[in-house]
């Protein structure tokens, strides 16, 4: 394999890379290279900041030091870190929520008329389940809701209302290990208060702390995120689309949105399409303007309009590098600091847009959901004045793009296999019961570029689809997937087992189905609930059949939806190294042992794709036998 083969298998990824090089552009790829050796202790979860005495670190050898200055072992430093890193991707995906909670909030109260209630049934379904009359005006009940979704944040008694969606049993683990999640920022707030020097320091208990932080993210945040989402963006359908840098168009403004709260992305859609703007666009010379999107913002917009997908984590440097980008607005979350650097070898405007992220000397255009249109037109307008700045002889732009079909929530899962009209998880409770359908697996997650950009995402998914596992994907996962043609209903035939693929061909859906940006990992958990409502699977999310697997995992945010899997009771794989924990071996055996007995799940850690399957594979096998279910049909 040679030097670029290594870095990405995306061909596309490839040729920009090449040109990266010839033009001596440094890209994460070369970052990671001048970072090496990494930190040893760091990578073991082995040195502690967490204090003024430190930073301490601990000799994974045993024969240097092994206590921090407080005393600290390595167990108690290495569940702090970890759960700290829990608390962070906590607070990443559920301050996603808390905006667009305000956002409906604002809309309720008359001061922003960019939005509007577009999922009145949703609307409704919400307000049941926070207990609000819906006898009464559509405007009035949004009111109340979102009164009381922003409630969810600063909880202080009770629990989580979504906790309820999960299933009586699981109801049950969480209150008897005392994992129930409360307020949401509660969680967050008391997980780095007992990570502080000297408080908590029983790494079993510090992990219970973060078990229940992940599950405020997951049925709470990102639940509240997903779904507030669908009322005023709209709930997804199965969309067609395309992905890969070649959706990037030569004779157009390319404006590409990256980062994750589509709030503003939705309004560049909306001001992409604006006459004024394509009128002004053709006058500088250009087609039209070219909306395309990176990483979750991309997957929300595809989700909702079949917006194309430039690529995922490590492709935001590569859409630059093609020296066809006018601009790149972005706002919250996995936006590489290098981008500015990268943006100032060509014509490409960098803009951020949310006043949580800035980046010094990057211009700055700021959103606020009052003035939402008028921002994204602004923004556009600028990309259309950049395109005559243009270095023509500086473009390339790759060919690949793939297509792809998109739009898959817990609701149209419902549709498509039960039918519109006798809406039910029945067929696909019957699917696996009968062995057609051997288990399901939640394939999620970033790239990191430690590892070949989206070899482990492929390999892995077909191999599950190969053995009849029908796979749920989000995020940059979804995109590395679709880029190779996997999200495409033709890739039944091609990769699919025959159980999978006369499920596939019965009701034309691809073997692989996106679900969304990662807050929508909290689709996941409402789809397997409803398996366990529907019967016949067990009582509990840990009697399904399933798994989940983060491949590739580099974000924080990937550790705390992992950790809302396996509290959720799903038996969770994760690639790449394992949160940086193993220099404690108590706590990387309680995690990879020890929560079985507290969750009814466990983590594994895997640094081979082909294995994460058959370890994954093994699991979904096993529960099928404990349910006394026959073995997959097609072995
Ligand atoms: O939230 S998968 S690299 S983009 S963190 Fe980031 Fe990871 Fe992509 Fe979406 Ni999720």
């Amino acid at each position: 394999m040679s030097d670029i083969e290594q870095k990405s298998i995306d061909t596309a990824a490839q040729e920009v890379l090449k040109k990266a090089e010839a033009e001596n552009i440094q890209t994460v790829w070369d970052r990671l290279e001048s970072q090496q050796p990494q930190c040893g202790f760091g990578m073991l979860g082995l040195c502690c900041t967490v204090c003024n005495m430190g930073p301490c670190r601990i000799d994974p050898f045993g024969e240097g030091a092994q206590a921090g200055v407080c005393g600290a072992n390595a167990d108690t430093i290495a569940a702090r870190n970890l759960a700290r890193k829990i608390a962070a991707g906590a607070s990443a995906h559920s301050d996603h929520g808390r905006d667009v909670a305000h956002t409906l909030m604002l809309l309720s109260a008359g001061h922003t008329h960019d939005y509007e209630v577009l999922d009145v049934e949703k609307l409704k379904t919400l307000a049941v389940e926070f207990g609000i009359d819906i006898n009464k005006p559509k405007e009035q009940i949004t009111q109340e809701l979102a009164e009381k979704l922003l409630r969810e944040f600063g909880r202080q008694e009770g629990e989580l209302v979504f906790t309820k969606r999960a299933p009586k049993k699981r109801q049950q683990t969480w209150q008897n290990s005392g994992i129930t999640p409360r307020g949401i920022d509660r969680e967050i707030v008391e997980t780095l208060h007992t990570t502080n020097v000297g408080v908590d320091n029983d790494y079993k208990n510090l992990i219970k702390t973060g078990l229940r932080c992940a599950l405020s993210d997951g049925w709470g945040g990102s639940m509240l995120a997903t779904d507030v989402q669908d009322i005023i963006l709209g709930s997804p359908q199965p969309i067609r689309g395309k992905v890969n840098l070649g959706v990037l168009k030569e004779n157009c403004v390319n404006i590409v949105v990256h980062g994750h709260e589509p709030i503003l992305s939705e309004m560049a859609v909306k001001a992409s399409n604006d006459p004024e703007l394509v009128k002004l666009a053709r006058e500088k010379g250009a087609a039209g303007i070219n909306l395309a999107g990176i990483c979750c913002t991309a997957n929300e917009v595809l989700m909702r309009h079949g917006i194309a997908v430039a690529g995922n984590f490590l492709q935001q440097e590569l859409a630059i590098i093609t020296g066809a980008v006018e601009v790149m607005m972005v706002d919250v979350q996995c936006i590489m600091p290098a981008l500015k650097e990268v943006a100032s070898c060509f014509h490409t405007k960098l803009i951020t847009t949310n006043p949580k992220a800035r980046f010094p000397g990057v211009e700055h255009i700021e959103f606020h959901p009052d003035k939402a249109y008028e921002v994204a037109k602004q923004i556009i307008k600028l990309g259309i004045d950049n395109f005559v700045n243009r270095n023509k002889e500086r473009v390339n732009i790759p060919k690949q793009e793939m297509d792809l079909v998109a739009g898959f929530t817990k609701e149209i899962v419902f549709q498509i296999l039960g039918g519109r009209y006798r809406a039910t998880y029945r067929p696909l409770n019957e699917a696996i019961i009968s062995g057609r359908l051997r288990g399901l697996a939640g394939v999620v997650g970033c790239n990191n570029p430690k590892q070949t950009h989206d070899l482990f995402h492929t390999t892995l998914v077909k191999e599950l689809i190969k053995k009849d596992v029908l796979v749920l994907q989000t995020g940059c996962s979804a995109i590395a997937c679709a880029k190779q043609g996997l999200l495409i209903p033709e890739a039944a035939k091609l990769y699919a087992g025959r159980g999978l693929q006369e499920i596939c061909e019965a009701v034309g859906i691809p073997p692989v189905l996106h679900l969304g940006s990662c807050v929508d990992n909290s689709r996941i958990l409402t789809a397997a609930s409803h398996i366990i409502e529907e019967g016949g699977l067990g009582q509990d999310l840990s009697d399904i059949p399933a798994a989940g697997c983060a491949p590739e995992w580099m974000s924080e945010k990937a550790i705390t939806i992992g950790f809302y899997f396996v509290a959720s009771g799903v038996y969770t794989v994760f690639g790449a190294s394992p949160f940086a924990t193993l220099g404690s071996h108590n706590l990387t055996d309680y995690l990879t042992k020890g929560l079985e007995g507290v969750v009814g799940a466990r983590f594994e850690f895997c640094d081979d794709p082909i294995k994460m399957a058959e370890l994954m594979i093994a699991h979904i096998d096993k529960k099928r036998k404990a349910l006394n279910l026959k073995p997959a049909m097609y072995e």
